[in-house]
């Protein structure tokens, strides 16, 4: 019997920056995975499927081995902590930085700092790397209203243009890690899959170096 490999994706700027590349590797979903419903979408090809998740959830499926692939921020990867995982390949989409940010002229040295994220694992780290000892606030969005209201010192969150820190009055401080997403696979599909997964990871390498050749930036 065939065996079938399942995709992990999110909606969003991880959906939209995946699909030209998985077209280059030779899958594409039957239906448009943006109007539909659907949770499951079956592809171009019979043994290939996608499944759509929230997008902090990719690595839990895919670690979980609910799909053998998954396209993952790497903040969300750093959050997860990775176990389960291997992450064989940097798609170089959906790019940002996770950054600490706060009101201008806060300094970002305060020794016992009241920080607001949804990123509590990478926060902690972060500042117990540097011998501080943050007061962990856990939130799931609009971080940036948590110093403006005096919920907190500072935030972390992601920054891409940093339009979204300016429009509430705050500039990013420090920056903790690049951020890209990464092409994910399950540690066990790794070795039991490895005949459909090798050519998929290959593939699609090749289509993300092709696309690094030939945009100028
Ligand atoms: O939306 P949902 O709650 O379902 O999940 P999500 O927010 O994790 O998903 P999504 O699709 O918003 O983000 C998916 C992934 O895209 C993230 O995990 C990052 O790896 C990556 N990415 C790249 C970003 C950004 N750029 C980004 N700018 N994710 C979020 N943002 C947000 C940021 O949180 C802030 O609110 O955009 C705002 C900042 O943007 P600027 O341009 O104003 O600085
Ligand atoms: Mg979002």
């Amino acid at each position: 019997m065939g065996q079938t490999l399942t995709i992990a994706l999110s909606k969003g700027r991880i959906l939209e920056d995946t699909l030209p590349l998985l077209a280059s590797a030779g899958i594409e979903p039957a239906e448009d995975p943006d109007a539909s419903r659907r949770l499951v979408l079956p592809t171009n090809r019979a043994e290939v499927q996608l499944v759509i998740v929230r997008a902090t959830d990719v690595p839990t499926y895919v670690a979980h081995g609910g799909a053998d692939l998954g396209v993952a921020g790497k903040d969300t990867l750093l959050e997860h902590g990775g176990a389960g995982l291997y992450e064989p390949l940097d798609l170089g989409i959906a790019r940002c930085r996770l950054m600490v940010a706060g009101y201008p002229g806060t300094t970002e040295r305060l020794r016992r700092p009241r920080v607001a994220t949804k990123f509590v694992n990478i926060s902690r780290r972060y500042f117990a790397e540097q011998g501080r000892q943050a007061e962990l606030i856990k939130l799931y969005g609009s971080m940036e209203l948590a110093p403006i209201v005096g919920l907190a010192d500072l935030i972390v969150d992601l920054v891409d243009t940093g339009n979204t820190l300016r429009a509430n009055g705050l500039e990013p401080l420090a920056t903790i890690a690049p951020i890209s997403a990464r092409l994910v696979v399950n540690r066990a599909a790794m070795k039991m899959k490895h005949r459909l997964i090798e050519p998929v990871t290959r593939a699609l390498g090749e289509a993300v170096n092709e696309r690094d050749r030939s945009t100028v930036e």
